[in-house]
């Protein structure tokens, strides 16, 4: 591929569609699956059901012949084989992880992209090495401003060659457990989520954990990529230059009650107690509350204790369910006091929408489910 434009201009392809779902987006779709809702009963993501999102293909790469450089505005550059990365020391963290774009597809009209519907999430054991004690031995420069990270994935969006880059500023890349994660959930990385290495920054909207990682190098101005300068900002039309996405914010969602009908989904309960049981998470502040409603009234459902610093928390609610049909809902504050909107609020790249979850359960007899 030719030069690549690491300074773009333009505004993002996106358009929206109140219309079907297309071809493209059934094609993306299946590439890119999300967790079941059923997975939310698991304090870790069990392997295959964590979310995928890969913007390109994956790159199969021989971890033999890969490095890592860094490099830039650095005093020492270095070029690092996977076996260096790993006798360096390792921390493991349990991060939740979300795609900005999780939620999208309920905005309406629809910005045309990966047309995720609530599912783009997962928890997982990330082991690696931390970044900061890396760029201390690079001798990071005084002046230097961000760190860019670049995927071994290539390919062209919006019209743009590249390679998957994002960047970080200093302070954030310098965050105590931003890691080079090299196994998840105590295995290599599989191929779609980075194999051999990537970039793990707990508490950011996946965009910034580059998978694939092939190079770190430190810049003196701003870098303006694609997937920094055009993607990934909260936009209220194509020609606002919008503000950058960043943190996760607060978000529940209850893992659906009873059995799901096959085609539609929707769900069946017998009649009698049950636990609802969910999930909610922020990267933004700790989670501080989160509410239920069964047929729009509100209570406080029990939360609790994160199962670490960076990753979500279960929370509980006790029903009993009535023969008819329910509407249930679930919403999340944290710390800062922000919490989920009663309705979607758009953006045109359909980013953060984390209007409450709502969906109904028809309750039926006791015994009569079989
Ligand atoms: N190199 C590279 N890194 C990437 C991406 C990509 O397409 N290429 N997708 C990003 C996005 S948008 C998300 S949400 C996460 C998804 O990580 P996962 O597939 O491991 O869940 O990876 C991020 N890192
Ligand atoms: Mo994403």
């Amino acid at each position: 591929m030719g030069a690549l434009e690491n300074r773009v201009r333009g505004t993002a392809p996106e358009s929206a569609s109140t219309g079907p779902i297309t071809r493209e987006e059934l094609q993306l779709a299946s590439r890119n699956h999300a967790a079941p809702l059923e997975s939310l009963r698991w304090p870790i993501t069990p392997p295959g059901m964590h979310y995928l999102l890969v913007h390109f293909d994956v790159p199969q790469l021989d971890p033999f012949d890969w490095r890592l450089s860094v490099g830039g505005a650095v005093g020492i550059r270095l070029k690092l084989t996977l076996g260096e990365l790993m006798v360096r020391p390792s921390r493991t963290i349990t991060v939740t992880m979300e795609c900005a774009g999780n939620g999208r597809s309920r905005l309406d009209p629809r910005p045309i992209s990966q047309p995720w519907d609530l599912g783009a999430f997962g928890t997982a054991e990330w082991t690696g090495t931390p970044l900061a004690p890396l760029l201390a031995e690079a001798e990071l420069a005084d002046d230097a401003v961000e760190l860019v990270f670049t995927g071994a994935d290539q390919g062209v969006q919006g019209g743009v060659a590249q390679h998957y880059q994002r960047s970080l500023s200093i302070d954030d890349a310098l965050g105590n457990d931003v890691l080079l994660a090299y196994e998840m959930n105590g295995r290599p990385l599989p191929p779609a989520h980075g194999f051999p290495l990537r970039l793990l920054v707990p508490g950011w909207y996946g965009m910034a954990s580059v998978k694939w990682l092939r190079s770190i190098e430190a810049v003196r101005t701003p870098f303006l990529g694609y997937q920094q300068a055009i993607a990934y900002r909260y936009q209220h039309d194509d020609g606002d230059p919008g503000t950058p996405v960043q943190r996760i914010r607060v978000r529940s969602l209850l893992a659906p009650p009873g059995v799901p009908d096959f085609l539609t989904r929707n769900r069946l309960l017998e009649a009698g107690p049950v636990m609802l049981r969910g999930r909610a998470w922020s990267g933004s502040a700790p989670v501080a509350r989160v509410d239920v409603a069964v047929d729009g009234g509100w209570a406080r459902a029990q939360l609790e204790p994160s199962i670490g610093p960076r990753a979500w928390h279960g929370f509980s609610f006790p029903w009993v369910a009535t023969p008819g049909v329910h509407s249930l809902a679930c919403r999340a504050w944290d710390a800062s006091g922000a919490s989920q909107p009663l309705e979607p609020e758009w953006n045109a790249q359909g980013m953060g929408n984390t209007a409450v979850q709502r969906f109904d359960v028809e309750v039926v007899a006791a015994g009569s489910l079989g």
